[in-house]
């Protein structure tokens, strides 16, 4: 068993794992400690921030050691990390929009349409496998609709009026939604069998999970860090 332990030079997929966990503490730390020289104005949207990559930091340090352990991936813990930071991402939107005058609705809007395009996307993974592609395309609308709330709804507009540095930056965290974001049905689509309507991508099966784990990590990393930089540089404008 302790030999296993070890990260073979050639598992891309714990190493991926390993550098995610790092790479979220890191990040914690920076957004936390930076909290002290946060304008007061911008001290709970940096502190999303950071809750946002802590909160990541546990969940890869658990599947670290889990995927380590059983070689499997570990999906259940995967959800549960997004279903606690995706929503925390909704209260962004929500905070940066909120002196425009965003109102609880559009926060629970956001919240509730992540829920579904995350609990859809968990079936399809797990409990309904054989109709993946089915799950995943609720899952897609689900998703949509948060990218137009972004880009065209309620969000986009208020960030019109909340100042040039508050739409400058829901612009790019709209950038974030739909290319960011967009790799995680990759990687949904890689890891189910038949994912791309039906036509299966990776034919081996652990090769099909190592590629979806991969694609995740690299996908959280950068939405997960990014978006959270993006609020940090947003606190040190002059808005
Ligand atoms: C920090 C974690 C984040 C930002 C996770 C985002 C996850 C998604 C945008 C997942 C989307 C999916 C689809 C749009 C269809 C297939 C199923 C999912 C759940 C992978």
């Amino acid at each position: 068993m302790q030999e296993s332990l070890k990260i073979a030079s050639d598992n891309y997929v714990a190493f991926t794992f390993f550098i995610g966990t790092m790479a979220m503490m890191a990040a914690s730390v920076f957004f936390f400690f930076e909290l002290n020289n946060t304008p007061q104005k911008w001290r709970t949207s940096v502190l999303v921030s950071g809750l946002i990559t802590f909160i990541a930091a546990v969940h890869y340090y658990y599947m670290r050691g889990y995927n380590l352990e059983t070689g499997d991936s570990p999906t259940f813990f995967r959800y549960v990390d997004w279903i606690l930071t995706v929503p925390l991402m909704c209260v962004e939107f929500y905070l940066i929009t909120k002196k425009a005058g965003a109102k609880i609705g559009l926060l629970w809007k956001l919240i509730f349409a992540s829920l579904v395009m995350l609990v859809t996307g968990y079936f399809g993974e797990t409990i309904y496998v054989q109709n993946s592609v089915l799950w995943g395309v609720i899952s897609g609308a689900a998703y949509f609709y948060i990218v137009y709330l972004v880009w065209f709804g309620e969000v986009a507009k208020l960030a019109q009026t909340a100042g040039a540095q508050v739409a400058k930056a829901t612009k790019i965290l709209g950038w974030f939604v739909l290319v960011g974001w967009a790799i995680y049905p990759l990687g949904y689509i890689l890891g189910t069998p038949g994912g791309l309507f039906g036509i299966q991508l990776v034919a081996d099966k652990a090769a099909a999970t190592h590629a979806m784990d991969i694609v995740y990590n690299i996908a959280d990393a950068i939405n997960k860090i990014g978006f959270g930089l993006v609020i940090y540089a947003l606190s040190r404008s002059e808005d």
